[in-house]
């Protein structure tokens, strides 16, 4: 929404009411690695993200194939629970699966 245009100026007053009343939003990321399994991924994506088995499986192999990959975009707070509630699960199963978040 209402991205400010420096060349045209076009924008500028729909960015500015949008930074006054749309909260910050937070991209979660997962990171690949050599040790955690596929089905626990797609896993994690279907219960914490609420991914679809298909929708899953694809972001599971983006993950797997770039190094890293967007699950889901939250506010702060939602997205720091995301993040806890992977940490927490992968430390249950003795994966390595990392979980960051990062600020749009
Ligand atoms: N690379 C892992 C494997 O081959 C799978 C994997 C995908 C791990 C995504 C982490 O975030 C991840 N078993």
């Amino acid at each position: 929404m209402g991205k400010f245009n420096p060349e045209t100026e076009e924008g500028l007053e729909s960015q500015i009411r949008d930074e006054l009343t749309e909260p910050p939003m937070y991209k979660v990321l997962l990171l690949n690695d050599d040790y955690t399994t596929m089905e626990f991924v797609v896993e994690v994506l279907r219960y914490v993200f609420h991914k679809s088995t298909e929708e899953a499986t694809q972001i599971m192999l983006n993950i797997h194939r770039q190094g890293v990959g967007i699950c889901g975009i939250y506010p702060y707070e939602v997205a720091e629970t995301k993040v806890d509630t992977v940490d927490a699960l992968a430390r249950e199963k003795g994966f390595p699966l990392k979980c960051t978040m990062e600020r749009e």
